[in-house]
């Protein structure tokens, strides 16, 4: 036999593009098969949800201070960068030792394989969109090698245009899927008739409404309803597997179906969530019409020890929240949502089924993707954030917010305009101050219940110039909030939100 020889040997740079394009499009590979199977599996959701898991407090902490919710995206960034630099260490490497390649990505494989089979609600099948994504990586540059060396520089810009369509051919092939395929809930969501409720919301009326321009409206549309959880991937739960499990220190346990919620008594509540880590003036916060099942009601059949001071609820993704059982039981509108808005729970925000619980901040009360219900004490056990230094009780404090005007206004009559919320005590006035001028008092929209954010607006005859306006609430109970200047962490920010307005 003899030798090929090639008089345009592939450069450094064309073995580092090769194993670049080889890695990614065994990754976007991986993910379509993902997509097609458990979209929780897919290597970049997996690792992304291991390193969460993991993260030592201290670090989610400056994370989610420092790039609030792109933190996710940007970890995902980061593990793509990582990725792709390794497949091009991969491909340099396997130029001339392709054993000490097939390694790297075999070691890689590894850790996606098992950081998806570990994952809580996934099993070993969970290890195969990584180990697909490893092996159509070696495999292209097992190929790239052999007619690397052979080829002309044709052929090779043909195998690089080949891997990268092929790459591409599997994105799209792993975003469409998730949208619309075995991986995605919209078709069990379409499916689902929501029942009328059986109780209604108490209505405010049309006065609920202030209905100002730049002011966020009285219900949160599920679209721009804010978004918090661990979760990079939410977690797809079908309406016929999902069930609902409530166990410990009960004298029976239970185990419902979503059609066992659908048949019971369903009340419709307006409720405002909201998360402990809202920043003064932030909007992680919004108000919705949850449809839902009484949680005591559902609870009290499963006969509860008295000395079980701790509801433990967990998702179908293993986080946890622990709610106080005297909130639970204290007679406040505590819910399992199956409804928002008048639709099925979207996916993001806990389809099937999830907690509201009025009072408490999210992280102790909202689960998403609920699956299991757990009584126990708060000495037995700490729930995922509790762990992480975050408090055990979590009552939402009084706080408002200025929406309009946030930068400038034109001389002359502004309306200012905000909300304010403190659940489960109300609020009973706003005030708002120009400058270091006198507080005024601002006229409150209507609400029927304590649980709800209020509205709250003023004309102000702005003169021009910068003017700094800061805005206080009072709750139901006469307390006006502290403008004591405290962070989110452990228990929930304090401090008067202020704007600077230039009017001009
Ligand atoms: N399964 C699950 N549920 C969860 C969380 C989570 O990380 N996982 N985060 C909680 C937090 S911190 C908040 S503030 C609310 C936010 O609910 P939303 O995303 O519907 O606004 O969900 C809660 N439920
Ligand atoms: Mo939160």
């Amino acid at each position: 036999m003899t030798e090929r020889t090639d008089t345009h040997p592939a450069s450094g740079r064309a073995w580092a593009a090769a194993g670049l394009l080889a890695a990614l499009s065994g990754l976007a590979a991986g993910h379509l098969l993902a997509a097609l199977t458990a979209p929780r599996a897919a290597p970049l959701s997996a690792v992304s949800d291991l390193i969460i898991s993991l993260a030592p407090a201290g670090f989610t902490d400056w994370a989610i201070d420092t790039f609030g919710t792109a933190d996710k995206p940007l970890l995902q960034a980061g593990i793509i960068a990582a990725l792709a630099a390794a497949g091009a260490g991969a491909g340099l490497t396997w130029r001339h030792r392709p054993r000490t390649a097939a390694a790297l990505i075999a070691a890689l494989a590894a850790v996606g394989a098992l950081a998806a089979a570990t994952r809580p609600g996934l099993g070993p099948a969970a290890a195969v969109p990584a180990i697909l994504a490893a092996a159509w990586t070696a495999a292209a540059l097992h190929w790239w090698a052999g007619r690397g060396r052979a080829a002309t520089v044709t052929g090779r810009r043909t195998f690089l245009a080949l891997a990268a369509g092929a790459g591409l051919a599997a994105l799209a092939g792993a975003l469409i899927a998730r949208r619309i395929g075995p991986g995605s809930v919209e078709s069990d969501r379409a499916a689902l008739d929501l029942p009328e409720p059986d109780i209604d919301a108490a209505d405010p009326g049309p006065a609920a409404d202030l209905d100002v321009r730049g002011l966020e409206p009285w219900h949160t549309p599920n679209d721009d309803f804010y978004r918090i959880d661990t979760a990079i991937t939410a977690p797809t739960v079908e309406a016929d597997t999902w069930r609902l499990r409530v166990h410990g220190r009960v004298g029976r346990e239970h185990t419902y179906t979503l059609d066992d919620l659908l048949g019971r008594e369903l009340i419709e509540r307006d409720l405002t969530l909201c998360c402990v880590s809202n920043p003064i003036g932030g909007d992680l916060v919004g108000n919705a019409r949850w449809l839902g099942v009484s949680l005591p009601d559902l609870l009290a059949e499963s006969d509860p020890d008295p000395e079980a001071d701790q509801l433990v609820s967990r998702s179908a993704d293993g986080w946890t929240a622990g709610s106080p059982t005297a909130a639970v039981f204290d007679g406040r509108d505590a819910l399992i949502a199956i409804g928002m808005n008048g639709q099925p729970l979207p996916h993001e925000h806990g389809w099937p089924a999830r907690l509201v619980i009025p009072g408490l901040y999210g992280y102790v009360s909202a689960t998403k993707w609920l699956t299991e219900l757990e009584l126990t004490t708060f000495d037995a056990y700490d729930a995922y954030w509790i762990e992480r230094g975050w408090s055990r009780p979590a009552p939402i404090k009084t706080a408002s917010r200025i929406d309009t005007p946030r930068r400038g206004a034109r001389p002359g009559t502004v309306t200012v305009a905000g909300v304010a919320w403190a659940q489960q005590r109300g609020i009973s006035a706003v005030h708002l101050r120009i400058d270091d001028g006198e507080w005024t008092e601002c006229e409150l929209s209507q609400v029927a219940t304590d649980d709800t954010w209020r509205q709250w607006k003023t004309d102000w005859q702005a003169a021009p110039g910068p003017h700094t306006l800061t805005v206080r609430a009072t709750d139901g109970d006469g307390n006006p909030q502290t403008e004591a200047v405290t962070g989110v962490k452990p228990d929930g920010a304090t401090g008067l939100h202020q704007v600077t307005v230039d009017v001009q």
